[in-house]
């Protein structure tokens, strides 16, 4: 598949804000009340510009470690003991798990019209081509039928999702369509909608960290919505008031027509959505966001700032990042957060991870499961030298449920037992979550490289 060039040099966005550094960069002096127990407003004195050379340091040797090594997050830990699934993953009674695939990396899962899984995938480390998968399902078994790479040539392909024949593919700056794809998966045409996303060289080009593997859905207006995370990923001293300066062309979420024209920003101040779903009723776009990466080797911040769960209810609002986290004031951006803010609906764990969520719409579990939301923690990152079984949150799934209003009403873990090891070495890590037709629930793992389908079994 060609590469195609961009036909225009000119962005949706405008043009890409000035990049602060950090001599340009006081510290207010309003500080949240919880950060001045916690010391995060003296980024000037000398213990904080260690620590914070030290959390900088961490952040950009990653990249270069995670070239070797098994596990991604974990380079040069010794390999987890990982047990069968089921005997693994402990779940609420009369639930099942097995292993229905295995392939690499699987991150974004989406269901086509014949019963075809398609897997968007995400490899790290640069030079390297992620493949999307289709799990071919002709005798409607819930068991694959094979595995076939579709097209190839992928940068990141993480977002993928399927409406109406056609498989939607974000892969960093630009989104293709494949019609009648599953009628011809070997044979699929990638064809290129929209191509001025933020590219991922643009992205690392002042961070070298950054978000560029992107998060999309089809949803039930017809368009299609991608999102679109911060150019930093590490929020300390200047980076939070970039990502202010950043927006709308990071830290968003757009959306276009199914042949890429129309492109609007929907939605700003969302730091980065791996995890989004219309509600099936209302039709609102619910997502998840990750909470920042702030200073996470000290164990004051192992427990702010907090992951969100956000309920979009109209175009044209803001979430609040990078003046908000959560409800947590930027103890470094000061200044006010933007008019009309909209607060998560709920907030997991610090550091958790919260990526993909599913409204279950499928009828085969317990009645109490029906309309609530399903979400996939894909556990604490980048925690590498210090990370211990204290630290660590999430790496399990978990369910929101909604009261009569529609707003969550109550917290429960789902699915938990993916993290094994006495030192937090992850053997299994969610990622998203897929609903079959049969109601029960597919989960992606891009630690093990597998994923599980949870039944109900009474
Ligand atoms: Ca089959
Ligand atoms: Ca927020």
């Amino acid at each position: 598949m060609p590469r195609p060039e961009r036909e225009s040099t000119v962005t949706p966005f405008g043009p890409v804000g000035k990049h602060l550094v950090p001599s340009d960069v006081g510290v207010p002096g309003r500080i949240a009340a919880r950060f001045n127990v916690l010391e995060v407003g003296v980024m000037d004195s000398p213990r904080s510009r260690r620590r914070l050379r030290t959390v900088a340091a961490v952040a950009f040797a990653s990249p270069l470690l995670l070239t070797c090594g098994d596990d991604p997050t974990d380079p040069g830990r010794p390999a987890p003991e990982v047990l069968p699934i089921a005997e693994q993953v402990r779940l609420p009674p009369g639930f099942r798990i097995e292993e229905f695939a295995r392939v690499t990396r699987p991150r974004s899962l989406a269901l086509g019209d014949r019963g075809t899984v398609f897997v968007g995938t995400y490899y790290f480390t640069k030079g390297v081509t992620s493949p999307v998968w289709a799990l071919p399902d002709a005798d409607r078994d819930y068991t694959p039928d094979g595995v076939i790479e579709i097209a190839k040539g992928w940068g990141t392909p993480n977002g993928v999702d399927f409406h109406d024949g056609s498989l939607f593919v974000v892969d960093e700056d630009r989104v293709f369509r494949l019609d009648e794809v599953e009628t011809r998966l070997q044979a699929a045409v990638p064809v290129l909608i929209y191509s001025d996303l933020p590219s991922r060289a643009e992205t690392e080009e002042a961070t070298h960290l950054g978000h560029w593997w992107r998060y999309l859905r089809y949803g039930p207006d017809d368009r299609v919505y991608v999102s679109v995370g911060t150019r930093w990923s590490l929020e300390v001293g200047a980076h939070s008031l970039n990502d202010a300066v950043d927006q709308p062309r990071y830290s968003s979420i757009v959306s276009m027509s199914p042949d890429g024209s129309d492109f609007r920003v929907f939605a700003t101040g969302v730091r980065n959505s791996m995890g989004m779903d219309f509600h099936p009723v209302t039709g609102e776009l619910w997502f998840t966001d990750n909470g920042s990466s702030w200073p996470f080797s000290d164990p004051d911040f192992y427990d702010v700032p907090p992951d969100e769960l956000n309920r979009a209810t109209k175009p044209g609002q803001h979430f609040g990042f990078p003046w908000l986290h959560g409800r947590l004031p930027d103890p470094v951006s000061g200044g006010a957060a933007p008019a009309g803010t909209i607060p998560p609906v709920h907030e997991f764990a610090a550091h958790s991870a919260t990526l993909g969520a599913r409204f279950y719409t499928g009828s085969s579990f317990p009645a109490r499961y029906h309309g609530a939301l399903f979400v996939a923690e894909h556990g604490t990152e980048a925690t590498t030298p210090i990370r211990t079984l204290d630290n660590v949150h999430g790496d399990r799934i978990s369910v929101v449920f909604l009261d009569a209003d529609g707003d969550p009403e109550r917290y429960e873990v789902f699915a938990d037992g993916f993290l094994t090891g006495t030192n937090a070495t992850y053997s299994r890590r969610p990622v998203d979550l897929l609903i079959l037709d049969d109601g029960s629930l597919l989960v992606s793992d891009d630690q093990a490289g597998a994923i599980y389908r949870i039944w109900y079994e009474g």
